[in-house]
């Protein structure tokens, strides 16, 4: 190899060599960049997020949906029958105590409501002056055939039977409920039986 070849042949390295460089210098650049465009994104984003927080409360229709979504899981078929909802209620006990305004009747109609739901009847919570004339009481109303209906006390886990002297009172109330959304609309200490 003569002197001119070598020359040539530095020359092309270190043209090549300069080439490479600057190619990794515009990549740097370029990945800078991009960095930096994803940082002011995940900035904006992140307060986006904050000022969502911050500005928004949820509305009771979305708290309702979250908190009892699976609330009520019913079996497929309605129960029916008055003998049968007496057995299905024969038997329950309450393991927590009756503690007026704590756990009283309208928590315990309340969870009442939610285990028959659960076990395929259809029923009501309904509150108004005592069938026994003994102040405000809350009870439920059980379908034991297509819209009719048996009451049903929360508090001794008894159905009501035809030959009680206040049987005819049960009937009538001033609120009906009948699902846990609604009471809760109506009381958020009421019935909250879980609390
Ligand atoms: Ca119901």
């Amino acid at each position: 190899m003569n002197t001119t070849t070598k020359i040539a042949v530095v020359c092309a390295l270190i043209v090549g060599f300069v080439a490479r460089s600057l190619f990794f210098i515009v990549q740097l650049q370029n990945m800078m960049i991009a960095n930096a465009a994803l940082r002011n994104q995940i900035e904006s984003l992140e307060q986006q997020q904050n000022t969502y927080r911050e500005s928004h409360s949820y509305s009771d229709t979305e708290y309702f949906e979250a908190m009892f979504t699976f609330y009520y899981v019913k079996p497929h078929d309605q129960k029916f029958g008055v003998y049968n909802l007496a057995s299905d209620i024969e038997g329950l006990k309450w393991l927590k105590p009756y503690k007026e305004g704590v756990f009283d009747c309208s928590e315990m109609s309340a969870y009442l409501e939610w285990y028959l739901e659960n076990e395929g009847w259809h029923s009501v919570i309904v509150t108004g002056d005592s069938p026994l004339g003994s102040g405000q009481h809350a009870w439920l109303l059980v379908e034991t055939s297509t819209d009719h209906y048996m009451p049903v006390e929360a508090t001794s886990l008894e159905v009501v039977w035809w030959e009680n002297p206040y049987f005819d009172n049960y009937f009538k109330y001033d609120n009906r409920f009948d699902t846990i959304q609604e009471a809760w609309t109506f009381s958020k200490t009421e019935f909250d039986w879980w609390d």
